[in-house]
């Protein structure tokens, strides 16, 4: 018992304090041994807290990573749902959401609101017209009454996902469209903006509507063709097909307006099947290379009876411009095969050219791109030539590395030079065209400002083409002066003169069809329109690249191939 009593109060002496206050030895050990158990516990704690925290970091970067995964899975611009036997429908509303930088976010998005705005203006006061006058609130029927803005801004609305005001645009195409106009029309100005923009409605809806529409008007244009030498008349009636030159031309015809036709009616042979499209704008090439000069560059007028050229100005801004652009954009339709070798060959000849015509201003050494005439260079450019930093940065990859890295510095250099036609006015918009005197750089000549969209296209492939960001910040610049100076209660007008900033009364159609869209596509992924797989016409038309039709040889429209090319070569888009 007593034994008993003893081990118990041995036991409980180790909890009475009195038993460690006289053994400091053993007080000092449960010391040392309570803290470090309490540092291993507060370590397991912190620990565990810090992998919790971990974990849930990771997990959230898991599920943005997924997100962008799903995304960047859209941004190959799926072929989602085969609507007809001919195209596929691109289902542009998948792109919304596209995570992106966050600023370029915010651009695009009032870049949309721009059009919106421009949009909502032309449809309240000037629906189905070519054209609205945002100061007198009215339309006007500048191209024969054929819907010019409406056609013009189908593919824009498209791409951006307005989706309501795009179907009441297709509402107006299939119900009120009518080309049977007793209107003598410009061949040039109907195939860039009517057929290439319902060709484009087309390639990203698949709506058949607009392919039955782009045929109908192609098939009134084509009588222009029937010329002694193949190289069309300018001007037809829609109505009756009589086609003629402007009385101003002495007859000839103008190079820009019979050689920027072949995307549209390349593209319309593949979509129908009919070569006969196809053959009338090709020829027109054959009949040129005959010709062609060992410099390529092409005066502006041309006599259509005998094919020949006179000696007139050479330039690449107005009546001469996209005659280039459409030699190297067909090589890229045609897939650069051996067919379309020759487009390719002229178009290097041809910057062969413009090297000849490049020149520097003083002091800030801009560089620019004269004109020509006879022996002369000129000394001025038009901001229309502005196309041409784009057009040599698509095209420069096509060269081995050594004039591919000197085109593509050449195109940078004359996109600064553009970009600068902005900045050094008072408003911070272009003139229509520029004098490089001696010692003072550039002078506005022609000093109206008609929101022409040359700049910010040539800024989108350099953007494209080469990743550098300052592009975006260009453009940006360029649209915040636009909403500055241009934007009205009822749309966008031009400047009368880019000094004083007067208002003119006119909302071009190519401000929503090119000026608009070039700017949200360079705030948008570059998947969003992929260079691989479209090509642009002179209006900013995206049309698919799908295999040419070989003429004779034509398949039915049901076996046309019109997916994407899904190759992806290098940082220039595979160019
Ligand atoms: C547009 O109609 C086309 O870009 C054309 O090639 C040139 N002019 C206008 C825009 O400035």
């Amino acid at each position: 018992m007593a034994r008993t009593r003893s081990s118990s109060s041995i036991r409980w002496r180790y909890l009475n304090p009195a038993y460690y206050l006289k053994r400091p030895k053993r007080l000092a050990l449960l010391f040392v041994a309570f803290v470090s158990i309490s540092f291993f516990v507060w370590d397991r704690q912190t620990l565990v807290r810090e992998h919790e925290e971990e974990i849930s970091m990771l997990k959230e970067e898991v599920e943005r990573l997924q997100i962008e995964l799903g995304e960047l899975k859209h941004e190959d611009v799926v072929s989602v749902k085969k609507t007809n036997t001919t195209t596929t429908k691109i289902d542009m509303k998948k792109m919304d959401g596209l995570a992106t930088d966050p600023i370029e976010a915010q651009r695009r998005e009032k870049v949309k609101d721009a059009m919106l705005h421009a949009w909502t203006s032309y449809e309240k006061y000037a629906w189905g017209h070519d054209e609205l006058q945002p100061q007198s609130k009215n339309g006007v029927d500048s191209f024969g009454g054929l819907g010019a803005t409406l056609i013009d801004s189908l593919d824009t609305l498209y791409i951006m996902g307005l989706d309501e005001q795009f179907q009441r645009a297709r509402e107006w195409v299939a119900d009120s469209l009518d080309f049977n106009k007793n209107y003598d029309a410009s061949v040039f100005e109907t195939t860039i903006r009517v057929v290439g923009g319902l060709l484009s409605a087309y390639d990203l809806s698949g709506d058949s509507v607009f392919l039955e529409k782009a045929k109908d008007i192609a098939d009134r244009l084509l009588p222009a063709w029937n010329t002694p030498s193949g190289i069309p008349y300018n001007i037809i009636n829609l109505a009756h097909g009589n086609a003629h030159n402007p009385g101003w031309t002495g007859g000839d015809s103008i190079l820009a307006d019979s050689g920027t036709e072949q995307l549209e009616f390349i593209a319309l042979s593949q979509r129908t099947g009919d070569s006969k499209y196809q053959q009338k704008v090709e020829n027109v090439i054959t009949v040129l290379n005959k010709t062609f000069p060992d410099d390529g560059l092409l005066p502006i007028y041309i006599n259509p009876h005998r094919g020949t050229h006179s000696h007139s100005t050479i330039t690449f801004g107005a009546m001469g411009d996209s005659f280039y652009e459409y030699l190297l954009k067909v090589w890229i339709q045609g897939n650069k095969t051996a067919e379309v070798k020759h487009y390719r060959d002229m178009w290097e000849t041809s910057m062969k050219g413009l090297l000849s015509l490049v020149r520097k201003t003083a002091p800030s050494s801009f560089t620019y791109i004269s004109e020509k005439i006879g022996n002369s260079l000129i000394d001025k450019m038009d901001e229309l030539a502005c196309f041409a930093p784009g057009m040599i940065a698509l095209g420069s990859s096509g060269y081995g590395p050594d004039d591919s890295s000197k085109f593509l510095n050449l195109a940078e250099e004359l996109a600064w030079t553009c970009y600068n036609f902005y900045q050094s006015t008072p408003t911070k918009l272009a003139g229509e065209n520029y004098f490089f005197h001696s010692g003072q750089d550039m002078t506005v000549g022609t000093s109206w400002n008609i929101l022409r969209p040359e700049t910010v296209e040539s800024l989108f492939y350099l953007w494209r083409l080469t990743g550098n960001k300052t592009y975006q910040e260009w453009g940006w610049n360029i649209f915040q002066a636009f909403e500055k100076n241009s934007r009205v209660e009822s749309g966008y007008v031009g400047l009368k003169d880019v000094n004083t900033g007067v208002k003119d009364n006119m909302m071009q159609s190519f401000f929503l069809a090119e000026t608009l869209k070039y700017l949200y596509l360079l705030f948008s992924p570059p998947s969003v329109i992929s260079l691989d797989e479209w090509v642009f016409n002179t209006e900013a038309h995206p049309l698919k690249i799908v295999p040419r039709i070989v003429p004779g040889e034509e398949r039915k429209p049901s076996n046309i191939n019109v997916r994407a090319r899904t190759r992806k070569e290098g940082r220039f888009g595979g160019f």
